[in-house]
């Protein structure tokens, strides 16, 4: 399908427009306070099958890497212990910026808009050598809710959205009219745009530029109230934006700045577009490391 690009002037909203957020103002958790006991017991009513697919991608050093990230691995070498048992052992020692690789969250302090993140906190004042000491990915913990699919690729017939092909908000609509489900507070939104048929295959093309939801579209979800908006691209969202090319990453900011709601990328949707299910359980434990911007996940779709 193709788009005429609109040029439009983007700027993020101002402090007095962002602030406090819909959750008060000494509020850090955004839209994870979603995350209630109701959900996770009706998430669980949507596993009937016992069925499991996940959505993360296999951490490789072969997988594509968005600028200067990296994934070294050094095999540690082995050695056996001098007891009768003669036990030897192997690990890895891994240098790599393990928060932002691979299937990955986001949080809040990895986005600003200016000096400031979620809330108007500023980023210096809780910048730490250990960490953000405020807002860090240790404060998430495991996240189970229902999960829905989006499937843009499917409603325009293709395999892989066309490079920087800008999802709108009425290619969301027809896609779930299409899909027969409907989005409900609280949901992991995700959307397939085909263009994890790259990772592995062509990871520079990957990582130039990529088909995802433009600024209308994520407003769209989120005045739906998402507990996460993922997609199976590097940012989400188009990039570079289409019709607002003097922005760097605009959702970026509007999802985790103005409006607190976490970002999930890099997913890996073939199967579960394959299964054919548009709803289910999305179970997904970031890892809890002190203070990160985000974590190397590993979610899956339950059904
Ligand atoms: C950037 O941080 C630029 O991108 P992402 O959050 O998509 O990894």
């Amino acid at each position: 399908p193709a788009q005429a690009q609109t040029p439009a002037a983007w700027s993020p909203p101002p402090a007095s427009a962002r602030c406090p957020s819909r959750w008060g103002p000494n509020d850090r958790r955004g839209s994870m306070n979603l995350m209630t006991p109701a959900r996770m017991r009706d998430a669980s009513a949507l596993i009937r099958e016992g069925r499991k697919i996940e959505i993360g991608h296999v951490l490789a050093q072969s997988m594509p890497f968005f600028g200067t990230r990296r994934f070294d691995v050094h095999l540690k070498q082995t050695y056996m212990n001098p007891q009768a048992n003669r036990r030897g052992s192997n690990e890895e020692l891994v240098v790599g910026e393990i928060a932002q690789i691979g299937t990955q969250f986001d949080c809040f302090p990895h986005q600003t808009i200016g000096d400031e993140t979620y809330n108007c906190v500023n980023v210096p004042s809780i910048m730490t050598r250990g960490g953000f000491t405020e807002m860090g990915v240790d404060t998430i913990g495991t996240i189970m809710t229902r999960g829905v699919l989006i499937d843009v690729a499917g409603l325009k017939g293709v395999q892989t959205l066309p490079d920087t092909y800008e999802i709108t908000p009425e290619d969301l609509q027809q896609a779930l009219n299409r899909q027969r489900v409907e989005l409900r507070e609280g949901d992991a939104m995700i959307i397939n745009t085909g263009w994890a048929h790259l990772w592995g295959r062509e990871n520079a093309r990957y990582v130039a530029g990529c088909p995802g939801i433009g600024v209308a579209a994520a407003e769209w979800l989120i005045a739906r109230n998402p507990l996460l908006l993922g997609a199976d691209n590097w940012p989400v969202e188009c990039a570079p934006s289409r019709t607002m090319p003097d922005a760097s990453l605009p959702v970026h900011q509007i999802a985790l700045v103005v409006h607190g709601v976490h970002l999930l990328e890099n997913l890996k949707l073939d199967e579960l577009v394959a299964s054919g299910r548009s709803e289910f359980c999305f179970v997904m434990q970031p890892l809890r490391m002190q203070g990160f911007t985000g974590s190397t996940v590993a979610p899956a779709a339950i059904f």
